[in-house]
């Protein structure tokens, strides 16, 4: 049978299972990488599984989020780190080194393996033909620890190109926002897109990389290009030629779905406050004032995008009602602007230059004013995720930001005489792995926890009713931003989970906490929710918070894949509504009881769930497979993994 790619993958990293969507899948893993934020709770659970040394070809251990050090927390995490990759046997990228996307698309990215990031935006590898998937923190710790990862089999979906580019003027940012327009941020759920046609070949490896990054704003599990001679001309200039193997679809092979987009007919794109599917074009923009422009983070950090910056900039001041900053994704490309003088011509034209992290990305510096507007060539722009609530964030491609940079507004980019030096694929990166400590030998390494570090909650066992209060009720789309913001203030306590539930929903509700508190010795809470609840960051906090608040069972109308895996694997069952109806009825305050949970997860799982306060009953399903049953069943994949062991 002709197979695609994604198929032939998934294939040749079978464990058990069938390659038939939505049936349980396990699968090998080549490697498994982590960033800081997201990190230490996941080597703190690598470490309470009482495992050696990693079970996976290759681990990774990145620092680029928290890297504003304003106190000891942040730089004791990184010490921790540092630590636990020495103990554990995995590569530590050292802060100062890059965000991890990219530095791992340099680095490690290899065409037909699979990896597992402990971010949303591991799919960035997808670029070089790499299956990568973003996951919570303690799926990347079982993984590592020598279990396969199960998944289920998603639909795969070819987006075919064809044409070409306008460059200059349009770039890969442009590709993934007119897709994003389409699709929006719902798009992707359950699917995986493979990428196709004649256009492939016009994209090198890192606008390719900018299309699978974004692909995680559609929901999508991962997004994937072919491995070509492009691919090759990379591997080749990162010094990796010997990675590479082609990996091409086979003549006939099926996909559920093909959408046909044409390169030649995409114009620039910006999407608008407050999702990153708001897409329209930067024409109908034209004119509107623009405070901040940042440039760089995980989505558009090539040498080619900061080269085509240098040249827009050469010889101008950015305008003095906006602000530039800039963040290259990684050291290799920070060199190369260095060494080709890109980087006098950006401080000549006042850029305000920042070291290699996630940086304003994430709110870790780099907020806009009040009310202010920032345009960004980052991948999201959810409210308040800049650090300022009524800031109004635009994502558009680096080309577009320069522009807005030197005007002060938004201009209508096709139509402006650009001086912009494209350039290809250089045919040699400057290689420097001084940053990157490989695995050490030694098994009796100290591991390193500051006072912050603490021990990772687990939930007990399922009980057989859940009595509890609905503690908050949202609509759709609600982000896992939303459920537990990040930014400089509550990004260091991500190792202290005591610490960081006290910002559950806090930018959203500031008395949901209080609340919580109260319902907790009380039955706890439940969470109503609408269509995709938790889309966006991979981060287990907005489960393992909550979960640590007493928060039982999360109601929904449909769930974003990596968050409701992070519930199950903290213990919290996540239920649809079988009738939506009925959501306008059920009020915050409301206690809902629902007997006779082990009985319902046996046989069916349908749960009658009776509303007290209202006086009135409803059905809700959940769609567990067996072990997620299990791990249910026993208050969590850490009870879980333990039981198993021992
Ligand atoms: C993000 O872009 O939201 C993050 C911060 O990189 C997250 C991970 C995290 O919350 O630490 C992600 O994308 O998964
Ligand atoms: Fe970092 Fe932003 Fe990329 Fe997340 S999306 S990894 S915060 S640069």
């Amino acid at each position: 049978m002709p197979l695609n790619i994604v198929e032939k993958i998934f294939q040749s990293h079978l464990v058990y299972g069938e390659l038939k969507a939505g049936v349980p899948v396990g699968l090998k893993v080549d490697e498994v990488y982590t960033q800081d934020a997201t990190g230490t709770m996941a080597w703190l659970q690598f470490e309470a599984m009482k495992i050696d040394r990693v079970k996976v070809p290759v681990a990774v251990s990145y620092v680029d989020h928290n890297m504003v050090q304003s106190n000891y927390m942040n730089p004791d995490d990184h010490a921790f780190l540092q630590s636990a990759a020495k103990r554990f046997g995995a590569y530590f990228s050292r802060p100062g080194n890059g965000i991890c996307h990219q530095v791992n698309l340099e680095r490690f990215a290899t065409p037909g393996w699979i990896a597992l990031g402990t971010d949303s935006h591991t799919p960035t590898n997808g670029g070089a033909a790499m299956l990568a998937i973003g996951v919570g923190g303690l799926d990347a710790a079982t993984v590592m620890a020598g279990s396969p990862f199960e998944l289920n089999m998603p639909m795969i979906t070819q987006i075919r190109l064809s044409g070409k580019l306008r460059t200059p003027y349009v770039t890969a940012m442009d590709v993934i926002l007119e897709i994003l327009r389409r699709l929006t941020v719902k798009g992707g759920v359950g699917r995986i897109f493979e990428y196709g046609g004649k256009g492939v070949e016009t994209l090198d490896v890192t606008e390719r990389a900018t299309i699978t990054n974004m692909g995680a704003e559609l929901g999508a599990t991962t997004s994937i290009f072919p491995s070509d001679e492009r691919t090759l001309e990379f591997l080749r200039a990162q010094g990796r030629e010997a990675a590479w193997i082609e990996l091409k679809p086979d003549e006939g092979a099926k996909y559920d779905k093909i959408i046909e987009l044409d390169l030649s007919a995409i114009e620039p794109m910006v999407a608008r406050p407050h999702s990153p599917d708001n897409v329209v074009s930067v024409r109908e923009l034209a004119g509107t004032k623009v405070d901040q422009v940042c440039i760089g983070g995980c989505t558009n950090s090539s040498y080619q995008s900061m080269r085509a910056v240098a040249s827009i900039l050469k010889g101008k001041t950015v305008s003095e009602r906006t602000n530039l900053l800039i963040n290259p994704g990684s050291r290799q490309v920070y060199d190369m602007i260095a060494r080709d003088g890109s980087l006098i011509e950006l401080l000549a034209a006042g850029v305000r230059m920042l070291e290699s992290s996630c940086g304003p990305c994430i709110g870790m510096g780099g907020a806009p004013g009040t009310g202010q507007s920032s345009v960004r060539t980052f991948n999201r722009n959810f409210e308040g995720r800049s650090g300022t609530k009524d800031a109004s964030v635009y994502l558009a491609s680096p080309v577009t930001c320069a522009v807005a940079a030197i005007a002060g507004e938004f201009q209508d980019v096709l139509a402006s005489a650009l001086n912009v030096t494209a350039l290809e694929e250089p045919a040699m990166y400057p290689v420097c792995d001084n940053m990157i400590i490989p695995p050490s030998s030694s098994e009796l390494e100290p591991i390193i926890k500051g006072p912050n570090i603490k021990e990772v909650p687990v939930k007990a066992p399922l009980e057989d009713d859940i009595n509890a209060e609905v503690l908050i009720k949202l609509g759709n789309n609600i982000t896992t931003d939303d459920i537990m913001p990040a930014g400089a203030k509550v990004l260091p306590y991500r190792s202290n989970i005591p610490a960081i539930s006290g910002f559950v929903f806090s930018n959203i509700d500031s008395e949901f906490v209080k609340r919580a508190e109260e319902a907790r010795p009380k039955g706890g809470g439940i969470i109503i929710g609408g269509e995709n609840y938790g889309q966006g960051s991979s981060r287990e906090h907005a489960a393992l918070a909550p979960m640590y608040l007493g928060v039982q069972a999360v109601i929904t109308i449909s769930f974003a894949r990596i968050h409701r895996s992070n519930l199950i694997n903290f213990g919290i069952l996540p239920l649809t509504f079988e009738d939506t109806g009925i959501i306008g009825k059920i009020n915050q305050g409301d206690r809902l009881i629902i007997k006779g949970l082990k009985e319902s997860l046996a046989n069916g799982q349908t749960y009658r769930v009776e509303d007290a306060t209202g006086g009135f009953t409803f059905t809700c399903t959940s769609s567990l497979n067996g072990r997620e049953r299990d791990l249910i069943l026993m208050g969590g994949l850490l009870p879980y993994t333990k039981a198993q062991t021992s």
